[in-house]
């Protein structure tokens, strides 16, 4: 590489590019790893293989890099592997960046103008024998679970006909069916969405195209017995923009939170759009129904959360001005009212949320989180300054009262996203472990920390030391052994 990284938030701190592919077998363990843990924990987040051709990029932007610590026994090994997608090979042949702005072709050096541009890098699901690794802006490429080498780009042997498809596809615990949507389902900027199921092996089994009400960001996904609820979120794109050489999303403040449901095993005509005040909706928590009530679970901001997606004045808030509501909406599909009716469940700043998976659709009680906890000490002196996405705790909650349990990860810390193991096949809604990432700043290392899902307060059962810094990841899956027969 002939050219430097270049110093601004995105590349710096614990963001800072880190670029290794390797393995590190039988981690160190303080505490004890609980023997019944059999499977991976695999997440996905970017880091950038080359310098942004434009002179600086958003946090998104970067290639996929997998991670999979495989838990075994009370032992953990550790792969950590970049996503071979069509723009990494293209970009590794000339040893540098031909992609410009994220989610932007009109940027792109001209060599690669029908090479697929997506990266890979939000989510890491397991389906069909295979794991996908996904964003939203492309398909998913398929990777060996033992090896964590990239396959192919993945179209469902043919049968996908959207352009992209999202990183937040809902698995069925009853059936193992794969349910999830594209937006901008005919290319960049359309209007279109697709809504896709597919079964365990892989074969499409429900296929239905209907426009929403406007072209913007839809990000994640509820379901239900029943329904699919997409949260449609007030981040705008304009093809005109784009081909100015814009950005992709533009946050518009004069646009509702748009909720569109539709019944699994409906068609377009059954759509339904709800509106709320503008705000951010964020991951979705959960989503089930009670006779013809759709409820959906999740973080709602008052404001526009993505710095690096401006409104049109490039003016965004500051972090101090965001204001998170836990909230359960409930989208009547007998009352003709657009309106839903709603619950706070909790004010606390809590994001990338994990339940136990068996309980996806379902009515279930216990949800896993981080939070910014703004209460808690930060020794900025020793950790550094915070740039980017900030969480220093984790925090069980019950969904039915508010209620929560939390373990502060400490001064020098921060956190990456949690997710949910159970303790068996058998055992009771959320009773099991709760792991995480955690950045130990001032060591420019990491620790995959294990906590016992029920009693989080009481700290770790197991810090597995990582000699190595883990960028800021974005999604990934707890997915036991039995899911690959390993
Ligand atoms: C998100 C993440 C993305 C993206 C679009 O968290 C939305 C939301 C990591 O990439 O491209
Ligand atoms: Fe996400």
């Amino acid at each position: 590489m002939t050219t430097p990284f270049p110093k601004t938030p995105t590349f710096m701190t614990i963001d800072e590019p880190f670029r290794f592919e390797g393995e590190l077998f039988d981690l160190e363990v303080e505490g004890k790893v609980p023997t019944e843990l059999d499977g991976w924990f695999f997440q996905v987040g970017p880091d950038p293989q080359y310098p942004p051709m434009m002179g600086d990029a958003n946090p998104f932007n970067g290639d996929g890099i997998v991670r999979a610590f495989r838990i075994k026994d009370g032992h953990v090994d550790f792969q950590h592997r970049y996503v071979r997608t069509h723009r990494f090979n293209a970009e590794r042949a000339a040893r540098r960046s031909l992609f410009g702005h994220y989610r932007n072709p009109y940027t792109d050096d001209a060599s690669v103008r029908n090479v697929p541009r997506t990266v890979s890098n939000t989510n890491i699901v397991p389906h069909a024998g295979k794991l996908l690794a996904m964003k939203e802006d492309g398909l998913p490429y398929t990777m060996d679970p033992f090896t964590l080498e990239t396959e192919q780009m993945w179209d469902w042997n043919g049968n996908m006909k959207a352009t992209s498809f999202t990183a937040h596809p809902k698995i069925d615990p009853a059936t193992g069916d794969l349910v999830g949507y594209a937006y901008a389902a005919k290319g960049d900027c359309t209007k279109d969405i697709a809504y896709y199921t597919f079964d365990k092996q892989g074969k499409v089994t429900r296929e239905v195209w209907f426009e929403g009400p406007h072209a913007a960001m839809i990000h994640d996904c509820g379901i239900t017995e029943k329904y699919i609820v997409l949260p449609i979120i007030p981040s705008m794109t304009d093809l005109d923009r784009l081909k100015a050489g814009g950005i992709h999303f533009q946050w518009d403040a004069s646009v509702d939170q748009v909720y569109a449901v539709l019944p699994r095993d409906g068609d377009a005509k059954d759509v339904r759009f709800f509106r709320a005040p503008n705000a951010f909706p964020g991951h979705v928590i959960n989503s089930f129904d009670v006779d013809d009530k759709v409820y959906l679970d999740l973080p709602v901001v008052n404001d526009n959360v993505f710095w690096f997606f401006p409104d049109a004045q490039g003016k965004y808030p500051p972090p101090s001005a965001l204001k998170t509501e836990i909230v359960r909406w409930c989208f009547d599909m007998n009352s003709k009212s657009d309106t839903p009716t709603y619950k706070i469940i909790s004010t606390l700043a809590g994001e990338f949320p994990h339940i136990d998976d068996r309980y996806i659709g379902r009515p279930y009680r216990h949800a896993f989180l981080q939070v910014t906890d703004m209460s808690q000490p930060y020794n900025e002196a020793k950790a550094g300054p915070i740039m980017g996405f900030f969480f220093n705790t984790y925090t069980h909650m019950d969904m039915s009262t508010g209620q929560t349990k939390s373990w502060f990860a400490g001064d020098t810390s921060s956190t990456q996203e949690p997710v949910f193991a159970p303790k068996s096949p058998t055992s009771a809604e959320g009773e099991g472990y709760m792991m995480g990432v955690v950045n130990r700043r001032a060591e420019n290392r990491s620790d995959l920390v294990i906590l016992d899902a029920q009693r989080v307060d009481e700290g770790p059962v197991a810090v597995v030391k990582l000699p190595v810094r883990m960028k800021y990841g974005i999604h990934g899956n707890w997915v036991p052994a039995s899911e690959f027969n390993g």
